[in-house]
């Protein structure tokens, strides 16, 4: 999840001199920075490059931008001829800077004895990329349509789809084998929208482009862990879990932890999946919701993790508290 970010001063201080958001995640000194800061406070066992999931996107040469408490901006695909524009060839000369973050940063968390923690990267999943694509930006949910664009290209006109798909999963495999080479230990795919569709374009355009890319990745990689988080896909997860060939499975915090025990950890690790609001509140409701999720998960391999990205609101004391609880978690 998003663990860096605008909750720590010394982020805020760094984002202030680097200019827009994409400059801080295109300079990998500063990047790099981001993404171990949380880690020199809170010692966590992972920490997650510092980039974003629209960078794909963009190499692909599609116009990306960030107006202020906006969020991304695209100039969306409109037409299958706006498919064929986008240029697999040249993804490199953009994405060249977050490799070198990546070299850069494991070799600060070397020389800082930081190298206990694990260095994840990641890419977005097919469909969420696309979703961003066709939209041009997010999505509220208004009158029961969420993304209405992209779905209703995926649903309408699957051939031309599938040929934005099929670029996404060439991109991706690509962009992750070499974060891999550049030294990432894990890497992870958000697929954050996959909870919007129905179960049979579920298979179609979340598990199907995920298998591929997994397996573009394997066969140069075949022991790279691999953490997939499909988020509210619900019973849908159990699917994705048995099919796509990931090793752990992040939850959103939607997901009932009795449930996910028994229909997910039963086939493989799982991570999650603690509401970042309450890490937000504090208090003991945090205290008690961490407390029950590691005593559920406890018998099987889990990873401690949010069920979301960290709100820019959150004070770091909550942060700090909650580090406390899952070390000091007996089974
Ligand atoms: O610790 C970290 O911050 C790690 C880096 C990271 C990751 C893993 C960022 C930085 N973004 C992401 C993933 C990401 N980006 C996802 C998947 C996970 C999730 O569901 O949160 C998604 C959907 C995005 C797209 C995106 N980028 C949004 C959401 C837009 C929407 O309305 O749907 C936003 C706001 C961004 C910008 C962004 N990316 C990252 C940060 C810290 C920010 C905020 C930038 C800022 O305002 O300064």
């Amino acid at each position: 999840m998003r663990q860096a970010g605008r909750y720590l001063p010394e982020y805020l201080e760094l984002r202030a001199t680097a200019g827009g958001f994409l400059d801080l995640v295109y300079n990998p000194e500063m990047a790099s920075e981001v993404t171990i800061q949380p880690i020199r406070r809170f010692g966590m066992s992972g920490a997650i490059l510092f980039s974003d999931i629209l960078v794909i996107p963009q190499a692909l040469g599609q116009a990306l931008w960030f107006e202020v408490g906006e969020g991304p901006k695209l100039d969306a695909l409109k037409s299958p001829e706006d498919i064929k524009k986008l240029n697999l060839n040249k993804i490199d000369d953009v994405l060249n800077p977050i490799y070198e973050t990546i070299a850069l940063t494991q070799s600060k968390l070397i020389s800082e004895n930081l190298d206990q923690t694990a260095l994840i990267g990641f890419a977005g999943s097919p469909w969420t990329v696309a979703c961003y694509m066709i939209e041009g930006g997010g999505s509220k949910n208004s009158n029961g349509k969420i993304f209405p664009k992209t779905k209703k290209w995926a649903y309408e006109d699957s051939e031309n789809f599938q040929k934005l798909m099929d670029v996404l999963v060439k991109a991706t495999s690509h962009y992750l084998i070499k974060q891999i080479e550049a030294g990432v230990e894990a890497i992870q795919l958000f697929d954050s929208w996959a909870g919007i569709l129905d179960s049979q374009n579920f298979d179609r355009w979340v598990i199907a482009p995920t298998i591929k890319i997994i397996e573009n990745v394997r066969k140069i990689y075949p022991d790279i862990p691999i953490i997939g988080f499909p988020r509210e896909a619900a019973e849908m997860a159990v699917s994705y879990a048995q099919k796509t060939g990931i090793n752990a499975i992040g939850m959103d915090y939607s997901m009932n932890p009795e449930w996910a025990r028994d229909n997910l950890q039963s086939l493989l690790p799982v991570q999650g999946n603690l509401d970042p609001q309450l890490l937000l509140e504090g208090g003991i409701a945090l205290e008690k919701q961490a407390n029950k999720i590691l005593e559920t998960f406890a018998s099987k391999p889990f990873i401690f993790n949010l069920g979301h990205g960290v709100i820019k609101e959150t004070p770091i004391e909550n942060v700090e508290k909650l580090c406390e609880i899952v070390r000091n978690f007996k089974p």
